[in-house]
């Protein structure tokens, strides 16, 4: 007998297996599905359902490691279906199926458009954002493009690198930056939105303000970009509900004043994808609609280098929540942290960051060098075309 361990980190090796040795390409990508392992943490559980679970995992061959309130189950895609399930679903742990077969769908069908005002964005690529900060002290690029025709001519620059769409900012948001008064964001900003959209380009504007989100908006933009994922202007919801444009919620805790003293978690990607997935209700019920929205865990907001690290490896737990997810690792210092490179030097970093969140599910990046995230990403695309 011959013994051959296959990769189990995707479907991709049992379905080559099973088609090396005959079966159809369907049947052969729904059987390497339902074999795939997944694993789900259930928490707020009642000692009732944790017994009913208990049953369930003898039952059916799963493991199942259990504290109280919380339980974690591991077993084959296809052993957890049924409870996902309203009719085969056992007594007891009916308050599981809506959110497990949320995950579930989304695992077998993860969004492929993203739809922005006036159009869509196709998903099976990977889509550059690229940056284009016109603030005088970002991070990285503060100060850099003094007019808005020198800002316009580095957003087409960005775009003949292939970037799919310009992400024009007014605000620094590095860690300990106040509030810039939205009339000086929105006269930094405006300008450089119409002399884009007048090139042609699809502009995203990144801003927490709904009076620089509106204005940005009557300029052409077709995103909205907010790194407080709703949660510094009330009024940011329905502005982006009424326009119609696509959303980014980005995570981050507090502003960028206090994020740094925020950092402070149990476990990490789970507590950034409940509250994404909150913000992400937040959105729904201003009336944005569910396929304009994309997520991003915010790398460097209210997370020390071990977070962004742990949020980057585990990222699968915020695809899960069903959206498209947007990345920007961009030069920032975790990738410092690693790599022991001065912000100026931190492109190669990002490029490899991009291509790791790509595995893990990723479909956006938002980059300052497009061409060098773009290259990484055109290996991971080959590696792992997305399904
Ligand atoms: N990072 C910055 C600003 N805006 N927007 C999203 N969606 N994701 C990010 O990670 C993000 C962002 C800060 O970086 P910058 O000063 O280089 O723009």
């Amino acid at each position: 007998m011959r013994v051959t361990a296959l990769a189990a980190h995707t479907p991709e090796a049992v379905r080559a297996a099973l088609a090396a040795r005959g079966w159809e390409a369907q049947p052969a990508w729904f059987a390497a599905t339902g074999l795939q392992p997944l694993t789900i943490l259930l928490e707020d559980l009642s000692d009732a359902e944790r017994e009913a679970l208990v049953g369930w995992a003898a039952r059916a061959g799963a493991d199942l490691l259990t504290g109280q309130g919380w339980a974690l189950v591991g077993a084959a895609a296809s052993r957890l279906a049924p409870l996902a399930r309203a009719d085969r679903v056992p007594p007891g742990l009916a308050s599981l199926s809506p959110a497990l077969a949320r995950f579930l769908a989304a695992y077998a069908e993860p969004p492929r458009r993203w739809a922005i005002r006036g159009g869509e964005i196709p998903l099976e690529q990977p889509v550059l954002i690229g940056i284009v900060n016109v603030t005088p002290d970002s991070f990285s690029d503060g100060g850099r493009y003094g007019t808005a025709d020198a800002a316009a001519a580095h957003g087409e620059q960005l775009a003949a690198h292939g970037a799919r769409i310009l992400d024009v900012g007014g605000e620094s948001t590095r860690p300990g930056a106040g509030v810039v008064p939205a009339a000086a964001e929105q006269a930094r900003v405006v300008p450089v939105v119409r002399e884009l959209v007048r090139r042609g380009l699809p502009v995203s504007v990144d801003t927490r303000k709904a009076v620089v989100a509106a204005a940005a908006l009557a300029a052409g933009a077709v995103i909205v970009n907010d790194v407080s994922g709703l949660a510094f202007d009330p009024a940011m919801g329905e502005t982006v509900a009424r326009s119609q444009a696509a959303l980014v919620l980005m995570h981050m805790r507090g502003t960028p004043d206090t994020m740094d003293t925020l950092a402070t978690y149990r476990h990490v990607a789970a507590e950034v994808a409940a509250e994404l997935g909150a913000a992400a209700e937040r959105a729904e019920a201003a009336g944005v609609a569910r396929e304009r929205i994309a997520l991003d865990p915010g790398f460097g907001f209210a997370k020390t280098p071990e977070h962004n690290f742990r949020l980057l490896d585990e990222l699968a737990t915020i695809v899960a929540l069903g959206y498209p997810v947007v990345v920007g690792p961009s030069r920032k210092r975790f990738l410092g942290a690693a790599t022991g490179r001065p912000v100026e030097d931190r492109d190669r970093a990002t490029a490899t960051a991009c291509a790791l969140a790509w595995e893990r599910g990723a479909r956006l990046f938002r980059v300052h060098d497009v061409a060098l995230a773009r290259e990484a990403l055109s290996v991971a695309l080959a590696t792992r075309p997305a399904t």
